[in-house]
């Protein structure tokens, strides 16, 4: 039993995440989650809104509301999507909480006082058409690097390039287009990165166990050499700077929003103060394994930025143990684009199918060792192969023919013959296959063995064929549908973690519940949990095939760039 913190990438507040987003952060945290929860360790599951930067105040102007007006609708319409999802957050909290006000203002109280942070006198573009600063967002212009025209002040979404905003070839302004921006000068606040450079560096090779391509970035970053950090912006929404002279400026919201990670956990510790400790979680918390979830434009600031900050507090705060850095997945090989509303949107997705379809379809082409395309095709062959033909075929023939011939409860038990000791066998390599990955966080490999799990089963009752045996020796037959409603079983608890309501589904036509903390002991023995009279449910339709025309609409719906056949 260990303490298990976890917490996914902060999507920021304005407007519904894609797919994209969800699968390279809050989802396969969530697996990991559940999966951790069901081994009997201590799991806290922590995420938020990223409510403060341009971009919040950008959507609130455009739809003609307050930012405060803006990010509270925004937050509850992100925080159902999510719900929907079945994303079993323990808390999902919002950065602009007065919680995370203080604990930001403390982090740069301390940086200060430890001399990690100085004042300078920056040039920054003002716009004489807007009258008022332009910071990060606020300021477009082109890529100096990858030549895009979208290239914002802070970093090129295109080639994810972090930029300075003067660097920006034709910059102009974001909120009315005006080219009649100037450089003016303004104080800020500075974190010398430079200053922390050899300690995070100490830090990150204390971390073994980094997957590659987070270790790359990392390495990259600091071979390139960390450089001093502006961060504080003249801007109204965010968290304002704690000094003299600051009036009317707030930190840069890379600043404060990993920071969130910290105070939401103090959010769900405020809301029941008597039984949850925010503190044994992140203060000297040595008992406890941190795994933080990220697609990889999000890694430097997880490896090296905030680590900085967190090191130059002087104080013992949790640092992360354990990075899971995701590629991109892509839509026909194509970006996804929340601005050219290119792909699929999370509340679209779930109009369309079940959540459960889309986690499984996800997970099973996780973007881990490469960019991963998402496809209609690939999405219709994953449910009607996988769920339906495999899966779902397994628990319906089975069940159904059961509670046919046997009424609705489990058959009687039989010897086990080779065919049932083969299929444990088998299935008893492919469960320690399953454990292990999906203990690394390797998804794409935890998907093929719960797949392949879910074949062993379906397999298992092709060959035993009750339907055969029934004919000439009942027993043997009642004997297979034990063992099946068993596997079966074993099946819902372990898909638990990926398609949690059909796993549920499944355990209620069983009449059995899924405890969230329930894992499998000895297998043999999990074989022999039901038995004979334990009620049954003629099972329901658990997935459905998604059949052509759906996949032609959505094609046409979804802009999806070629129409290929499957
Ligand atoms: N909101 C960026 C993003 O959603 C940012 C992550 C913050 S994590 C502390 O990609
Ligand atoms: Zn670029």
């Amino acid at each position: 039993m260990a303490r298990h913190l976890i917490t996914s990438a902060l999507p920021y507040v304005n407007g519904v995440k894609h797919i994209g987003n969800l699968v390279g952060s809050m989802l396969p945290a969530d697996v990991y989650a559940r999966f951790l929860r069901q081994q009997g360790h201590e799991v806290l599951y922590i995420c938020a809104t990223d409510d403060h930067g341009t971009p919040a105040e950008l959507g609130a102007a455009k739809e003609g509301v307050s930012v405060e007006d803006y990010c509270n609708t925004q937050h509850d319409i992100q925080a159902d999507i999510y719900k929907r999802f079945e994303l079993s957050f323990d808390h999902f909290g919002r950065t602009s909480r007065p919680q995370n006000h203080e604990l930001t203002q403390h982090f740069a109280k301390k940086l200060m006082d430890n001399d990690y942070m100085e004042e300078r006198t920056i040039r920054q573009f003002y716009s004489n058409t807007d009258k008022r600063f332009l910071p990060d967002r606020y300021i477009e212009g082109t890529c100096p690097y990858c030549k895009s025209e979208h290239a914002r002040g802070d970093q090129c979404e295109n080639c994810t390039k972090v930029l300075d905003p003067e660097q920006l070839i034709n910059p102009r302004s974001a909120i009315s287009g005006s080219t009649d921006v100037e450089l003016r000068e303004t104080r800020h606040l500075f974190l010398l990165q430079s200053k922390l450079q050899d300690k995070v560096a100490a830090w990150v090779d204390t971390n073994e166990t980094w997957p590659a391509l987070v270790k790359s970035i990392a390495k990259k970053w600091l071979t390139e050499g960390l450089h001093d950090r502006c961060i504080t912006r003249d801007l109204v929404w965010g968290v304002p700077v704690p000094f003299d002279g600051y009036e009317g400026k707030v930190f840069y919201v890379w600043f404060d929003a990993p920071i969130g990670y910290i105070s939401a956990t103090k959010e769900w510790a405020d809301a029941a103060p008597e039984s949850r400790d925010w503190e044994s979680w992140w203060h000297d918390a040595k008992d406890v394994t941190y795994t933080q979830f990220m697609a990889k434009d999000n890694v430097p600031f997880h490896t090296v930025t905030f680590p900085a900050t967190i090191i130059g507090s002087g104080e013992p705060w949790k640092q992360v143990d354990f990075i899971k850095g995701f590629n991109w997945l892509t839509y026909y090989g194509g970006k996804f684009s929340t601005s050219r509303k290119v792909g699929i949107f999370t509340a679209d997705a779930l109009d369309l199918f079940p959540a459960d379809y889309w986690r499984y379809v996800l997970m099973a082409r996780a973007p881990e060792g490469d960019d991963s395309s998402f496809t209609w095709h690939e999405m219709q062959g994953l449910v009607n192969k996988d769920m339906c033909d495999v899966l779902g075929n397994l628990i319906n023939r089975s069940m159904q023919f059961s509670v046919k011939k046997f009424g609705e409860t489990v058959p009687q038990a039989g010897a086990w013959t080779a065919l049932e000791t083969a299929a444990l066998a088998k299935t008893k390599a492919l469960l320690e296959d399953f454990k292990t990955h999906m203990a690394q966080c390797e998804y794409r490999k935890s998907m093929s063995a719960l797949r392949a799990i879910w074949v062993e089963g379906n397999q298992y009752i092709t060959e035993a064929a009750p339907w055969t045996q029934i004919k000439t020796d009942p027993d043997r037959a009642a004997a297979i549908l034990n063992f099946t409603m068993n596997y079966i079983r074993m099946i819902a608890i372990i898909s638990f973690p990926v398609i949690p309501e059909s796993s549920k589904m499944i355990a209620s036509f069983l009449n059995v519940e899924i405890d969230a903390h329930a894992w499998l002991s000895d297998i043999e023995e999990e074989m022999t949990a039901l038995e004979e009279g334990h009620p049954l449910k003629k099972p329901e339709i658990l997935f459905r095939k998604i059949e052509d025309d759906i996949i032609a609409t959505c094609e046409e719906r979804f802009k999806a760039p070629v129409s290929k056949a499957a």
